[in-house]
């Protein structure tokens, strides 16, 4: 597979999810609570990388799958993530008045609807992961999707992270207790993107060992590199040099380890995620040439 390949491949997944989520979230413009509508799309459709769906669909794909039966699943992850960070930026949490460039959802809609839409995609996510039945998908397969969605959503992986993210917000933490915040705060729902898709593809255990093997090593390397790209958009706006001082002082990889032992972390688990798809040979170019897109990436 060459880069243009791989760019149409990613730009197909990204059209699917776009055009089904659509559907799943339609204008409401002749009820009452139209609003509600307006901001689960606000945030939905305002041009997310799609990360979360594109595993879906490549590891369904890889498994010997048919996306079509893996797309409510793709876009409930999507919904999932879209409420978190709704969420994420409430007064109550960062309290950031940007997202994707544009004004947070509560700013837009004010805090109260925010919240709702939010709990309005957490709940959508559920119902919609459950069509996987009707697009096909056996329905074992697509209540084992829902479980894992679940569960890497609530206590145990994204709400478990935030709250451990939140705890740790006033203490020095150590990179080893960073790596098991992000493992669940972020970590989860990228290691249960690859697992939805093999498990609606019907994947033997390896397959799936496999595919989790290399969806916790590019977790992990996605958050380091989120960290290095904060660094250097403070730099950019602060105008100092990368590194320095005045941008060490939050917990981040780039605080606890360095910049440059950072870069190469995300280098060696990049390198660690593409080893782990050996097993699937050349068919594994496209989750490949995304684990270096993701390295690679600078928003
Ligand atoms: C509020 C329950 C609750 C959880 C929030 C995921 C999360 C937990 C907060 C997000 C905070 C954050 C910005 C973390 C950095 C890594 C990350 C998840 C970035 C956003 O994901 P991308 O880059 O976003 O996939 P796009 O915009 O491309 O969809």
């Amino acid at each position: 597979m060459d880069k243009v390949q791989f760019e149409a491949q990613m730009k197909r997944y990204a059209q699917m999810t776009e055009a089904a989520l659509v559907r799943f979230v339609p204008e409401q413009p002749e009820l009452p609570e139209h609003i509600l509508y307006e901001a689960m799309r606000y945030s939905l459709l305002a041009g997310g990388k799609r990360l979360r769906p594109v595993l879906v669909f490549a590891f369904c794909s890889l498994c010997g799958g048919n996306t079509e039966t893996a797309l409510p699943a793709a876009c409930a992850i999507e919904m999932v993530h879209t409420y978190s960070l709704i969420h994420d930026d409430l007064p109550c949490m960062d309290n950031d008045d940007l997202r994707r460039g544009r004004p947070s959802s509560h700013k837009q809609f004010g805090e109260a609807n925010a919240l709702l839409a939010g709990d309005a995609l957490l709940t959508k996510a559920f119902e919609t992961v459950l069509a996987c039945r009707e697009a096909g998908a056996q329905e074992s397969r697509t209540l084992q999707a829902a479980a894992i969605l679940a569960r890497a959503a609530g206590d145990h992986g994204m709400v478990a992270g935030q709250v451990l993210d939140l705890l740790n917000e006033n203490r020095a933490i150590t990179a080893e207790e960073l790596i098991d915040l992000d493992a669940k705060k972020t970590g989860a729902m990228i290691r249960a993107s690859a697992a939805m898709g093999c498990v609606l593809a019907g994947a033997a255990a390896e397959q799936k060992c496999a595919a989790d093997a290399y969806a916790k090593a590019l977790g992990l390397a996605f958050q380091i590199q989120d960290d290095l790209l904060d660094v250097a958009g403070d730099a950019a706006l602060l105008g100092k040099p990368t590194g320095s001082d005045a941008q060490n002082d939050k917990r981040t990889y780039v605080a606890l380890l360095g910049l440059e032992a950072s870069r190469r972390a995300v280098a060696d688990l990049t390198d660690q995620a593409k080893k782990a798809l050996a097993p699937f040979g050349g068919k594994a170019a496209f989750l490949c040439m995304l684990a270096d897109r993701m390295a690679a990436r600078e928003s």
